[in-house]
């Protein structure tokens, strides 16, 4: 490895640094065989018009004190003030807040993709904070699998994540696999990003190799671009949201032609009596067979039955994407999967079974989890957490009570809001609800770098230094890479990391020694990386010391070994020897917990449950198209949307929508055509591009369009953009989870007529010079 590139790493690659100062370049590093091009453009976006350099804060904020903002939170002129204001401001205010209305009404669950490296990653650099300056009510799960964090530690035990290691893997699917049945198909794009770095993208690579191996693929999906062309995948094309009424129609199936495997249903599962009841018609009076699905799915019959009769015959994946279940009702699907692949004969068998969204990210090998270190957080002395996607109920509706996974919970006031590393007006539901929610608290704090949606929102914005910025070290969960950050760019004068920014505040608050320990920022990371090489060293993984590692840039590690103790080969050898976490101890096809909850939106087994929103009611009401609005190819979320590459997808400055040409002509639009999305929640402007790629009654609008309304104060003011969020629905997918909904949605669109009025949110708004 040659010492004189410099590396850095982000969610969606590794780059090598050329050239300093403004000729300074990255490239992606040499072995990554797939790299990509989200990272275009981030160095000039550091110099371009939207880089926050100076503290900012709200101009009635500043003049009248914290205080609900009644509209004017997103809507007002900035005030630049120096660097000891702005932190005696904020530490003010939240010593204010904690002593007035205590440590819960300080909200700090800033979800988000912040940014990669161990030390500096925001989320754990402000819960620290805020943890040892008292606490605050956090979120819990995560927008990605909200339903199934939940759901599957019920039906086959372990934590929220423990699907990801006991789910069937790429390489046993070479060796041993014969079909992948992938819902929500196994879309390119979204294997661009992971958690925490990539070192190099290995999914073409996974893909390719079962290919070879000769493993056929069927991917089911409204989009056919959600599967790369090499495979050769056999594509169907649901109504979307009915993935469970198809799963019961093979089900159905499999049971008809006496091809479902009885002997694993009843020795390493339970409730599987009840269920055939109720996929048989018992229970309703409704069969569950492949005709009845066929007709919920707008799909043949004739597509179920042969589907059926090869996943019996054939050693088979049943994958399910994680968009599957960002839906109503989203619990069902990853439960229904499980007890389609117990069915089928494959479960716990080589090559086949259950994988819960082969694809995504570096999905496919076993994930490493718990051997590398992060920054200590410390124990939050609050109690009160909310899940993630209820921010909007939460700031409307303090007080309220709300189910959740068996428990009953009431919603904290909060009074003041801090986010770091996340972007609410990219990630939540009914965008315009939370434009109504977002102005009930006294302060909203957020550290941005860029006059981005959160930042425009905020009362106080700490600009900090980017990822290039600093330094830092790298890993991926699922990754095999550990990769130097080396510090690429100067920041502006006077701004400071995140690490700094919560150092002077933690100092003003009288923590500032227990916050940094007394580590410089450099010390921090050898300490992060020597913590890293001991969880690894442990595992029989050795690392290089820190100055090998630093001048080389990168060290790989091996694959994670399997987890040795749960799997569901293990469960099929002897469900008593190796049984689950569950309270059976082994597969829960019908689970008396969830059970004795008593939701109607999330019984005791999987369920075909009839979503307030789908093609289904349109067919009923008309007219209507289902909205997609799934990960974008350009970007990560709303990440660089300001930056070349996903500023050079837009139609007419504005995100793409993909409709089918049939839609388009029953509405006049043609391509290329400025179009106006909208429904009882919103309406956005978005660029119309046609194509046969997507199901006929379906449109297709990635997120991540930075959320534009015409008048920021008025709460379901056009769009002008393509943000799909002014659109989605804020309603949970059940109490079981509270998960986010986005995948049930409808619109319509129609042709926009008017002058096209002009993007505004990559203009920083208007900054006021002086301190009044
Ligand atoms: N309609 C719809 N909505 C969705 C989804 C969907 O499928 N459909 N998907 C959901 C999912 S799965 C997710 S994960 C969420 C993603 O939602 P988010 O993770 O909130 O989205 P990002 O755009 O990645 O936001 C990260 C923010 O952190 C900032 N940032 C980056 N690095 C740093 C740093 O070092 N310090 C600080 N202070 N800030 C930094 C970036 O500028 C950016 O504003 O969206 C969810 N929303
Ligand atoms: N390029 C890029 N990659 C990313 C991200 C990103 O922002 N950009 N984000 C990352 C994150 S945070 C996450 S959580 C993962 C998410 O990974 P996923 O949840 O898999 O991502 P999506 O793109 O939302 O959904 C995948 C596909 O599901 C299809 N789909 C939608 N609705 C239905 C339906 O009802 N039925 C069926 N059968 N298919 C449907 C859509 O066509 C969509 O393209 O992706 C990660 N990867
Ligand atoms: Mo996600």
């Amino acid at each position: 490895m040659s010492t004189q590139h410099l590396r850095t790493a982000t969610h969606f690659g590794s780059y090598e640094v050329r050239g300093s100062g403004d000729a300074v370049t990255l490239t992606p590093v040499g072995e990554d065989a797939s790299p990509n091009r989200l990272g275009d453009g981030l160095i000039d976006a550091h110099r371009g018009p939207l880089r926050i350099t100076r503290p900012m804060v709200r101009r009635a904020w500043l003049e009248r004190g914290p205080g609900p903002a009644g509209g004017a939170r997103g809507t007002e002129p900035f005030v630049a003030v120096d660097w000891d204001t702005a932190y005696d401001l904020v530490a003010r205010e939240l010593a204010r807040v904690r002593v007035e209305h205590g440590d819960a009404a300080v909200y700090g669950g800033s979800y988000g993709w912040g940014s990669a490296g161990r030390f500096h990653h925001p989320q754990s650099q402000i819960h620290r904070f805020l943890r040892m300056g008292g606490g605050y009510t956090d979120s819990v799960n995560s927008y990605s699998a909200g339903a199934m964090e939940v759901i599957l530690p019920h039906v086959i035990g372990g934590d929220s994540w423990a699907f990801a290691e006991r789910g069937v893997q790429w390489p046993e699917i070479a060796g041993d696999g014969e079909l992948v049945v992938s819902f929500g198909g196994l879309a390119p794009k979204n294997a661009f990003a992971n958690a925490g770095g990539v070192g190099r993208h290995m999914q073409p690579e996974w893909q390719r190799r079962c290919k070879d191996a000769g493993v056929a693929f069927v991917s089911i999906s409204p989009l056919r671009t959600d599967a790369a062309d090499f495979l050769g995948a056999e594509w169907i094309a649901p109504r979307p949201g009915t993935d469970v009424a198809l799963m019961l129609g093979l089900a159905h199936e499999l049971v008809r032609t006496g091809r479902h495997d009885v002997d694993f249903l009843t020795r390493c599962c339970v409730g599987w009596d009840r269920f055939e009841r109720y996929l048989g018609g018992a229970v309703d009076g409704v069969a569950k067979d492949a005709r009845w699905a066929g007709a919920i799915c707008g799909v043949d019959a004739g597509v179920l039955t042969a589907l059926a009769a090869r996943i019996a015959t054939r050693r088979t994946t049943i994958n399910v994407s994680w968009s599957l279940q960002r839906m109503r009702h989203g619990e069902q699907v990853h439960w229904m999967a499980i007890v389609l692949s117990a069915m089928s004969g494959s479960l716990g068998r080589p090559g086949g079974g259950y994988a819960g969204g082969l694809g995504i990210s570096q999905m496919g090998v076993r994930p490493r989890r718990h051997q590398v270190a992060s920054l200590p957080q410390g124990p939050n002395k609050v109690t009160e957490s909310i899940p993630v996607a209820r921010i909007s109920d939460m700031l409307l509706s303090p007080g309220q009570t709300y189910d959740f996974n068996g428990e009953r919970r009431t919603y904290p006031h909060v009074r003041l809001v801090y986010w770091a590393g996340g972007n609410p007006f990219h990630h939540q539901q009914d965008l315009n609800r939370l434009v109504r929610a977002w102005q009930r608290p006294d302060t909203v704090v957020s550290h941005e770098s860029w006059w981005n949606p959160l930042a425009r929102f905020s009362d106080v914005v700490l600009p900090v230094a980017t990822p290039l910025e600093r330094e830092d070290f790298a890993v991926g969960m699922m990754d095999l890479t550990v990769t130097a950050m080396h510090r690429v760019l100067d920041p502006p004068p006077g701004v400071p990391t995140d690490h700094e920014a919560f150092a002077a505040l933690a100092d003003r608050l009288g923590y500032g020694q227990e916050f940094t320990k007394g580590r410089s920022a450099a010390q921090w990371v050898r300490h992060l990386y020597a913590r890293t090489r001991d969880g690894l060293a442990a595992e029989g993984v050795a690392l290089p010391d820190f100055e090998t590692f630093w001048s080389a840039g990168v060290a790989s590690t091996p694959e994670p070994a399997p987890v040795p103790d749960r799997s569901f080969a293990l469960l099929r050898a002897d469900p008593r020897a190796h049984p689950f976490e569950t309270p059976s101890g082994r597969i829960e096809i019908f689970s008396a917990t969830v059970a004795s909850f008593g939701y109607d939106d999330c019984p005791g087994h999987p369920v075909w449950l009839e979503p307030e929103e789908w093609l289904g009611a349109v067919a009923a009401r008309g007219p209507g198209l289902h909205l997609v609005s799934n990960q974008p190819r350009t970007r990560l979320h709303s990440q660089l949307n300001h930056a070349a590459h996903s500023r050079a997808a837009e139609v007419r400055d504005r995100e793409p929508v993909l409709i089918h040409p049939d839609d388009a002509r029953a509405r006049g639009i043609t391509d290329g055509q400025v179009v106006r999305l909208f429904n009882g929640r919103g309406a956005c402007l978005a660029g119309a591009r046609l194509t046969t790629d997507v199901r006929p009654g379906v449109v297709v609008l990635s997120t991540g369009a930075w959320f534009d309304p015409e008048d920021p104060g008025v709460p379901g003011s056009l769009e002008r953009h393509g943000n799909p969020n002014v659109l989605t629905s804020d309603r949970a997918t059940s109490r079981l989870a509270q998960g986010p909904s986005p995948g049930s949605t409808l619109v319509e669109l129609e042709p926009w007529t008017g002058p096209v009025p002009t993007v505004g949110c990559f203009t920083p708004p208007e900054i006021l010079p002086t301190t009044p």
